[in-house]
């Protein structure tokens, strides 16, 4: 049975968001901002069919797909780039590669216990999130 991601995660430690976001192109006061937030993620998953919705108190963002169906990923409130986006199982992790303008793009999740991991990469940054179970 694969893994079950569905419930509510709080962002508990954050590690090099602000390279991620300068690989981004983020400009400064974004980052000001953004690097100050604890994100939540709700996600509802039916088998291969996820709706994860990550929400702050500045921006939210949804992403709905099906794995292994490739999808238009329209970053919109984050960098604003389109990429073409497929999500596959690695065993119980969930890994995203985010084809676009910008190389090695893409985010794994996993549970270990009460956490949800996340790791999210961009060019030669990679930062990873930790989250807590609600
Ligand atoms: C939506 C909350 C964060 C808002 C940050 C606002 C501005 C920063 C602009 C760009 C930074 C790029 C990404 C922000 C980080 C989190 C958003 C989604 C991260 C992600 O890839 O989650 C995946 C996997 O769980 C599902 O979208």
């Amino acid at each position: 049975m694969p893994a079950n991601f569905s419930g509510i995660w709080n962002l508990t430690t954050s590690d090099n968001f602000e390279g991620y976001m300068l690989a981004l192109g983020i400009d400064f006061a974004t980052r000001k901002i953004a690097k100050m937030l604890k994100p939540q993620k709700t996600i509802e998953q039916d088998g291969d069919s996820f709706t994860i919705r990550t929400t702050s108190t500045f921006r939210n963002y949804l992403v709905q797909f099906k794995v292994g169906e490739e999808f238009e990923e329209d970053n919109k409130g984050l960098d604003g780039r389109k990429c073409k986006s497929v999500v596959s199982w690695d065993n119980d992790k969930l890994v995203c590669v985010q084809t676009g303008e910008k190389r090695n793009r893409g985010w794994t999740n996993w549970i270990e216990g009460d956490e949800l991991y996340l790791e999210i990469r961009c060019e030669d940054q990679v930062c990873n999130q930790v989250y807590k179970k609600a």
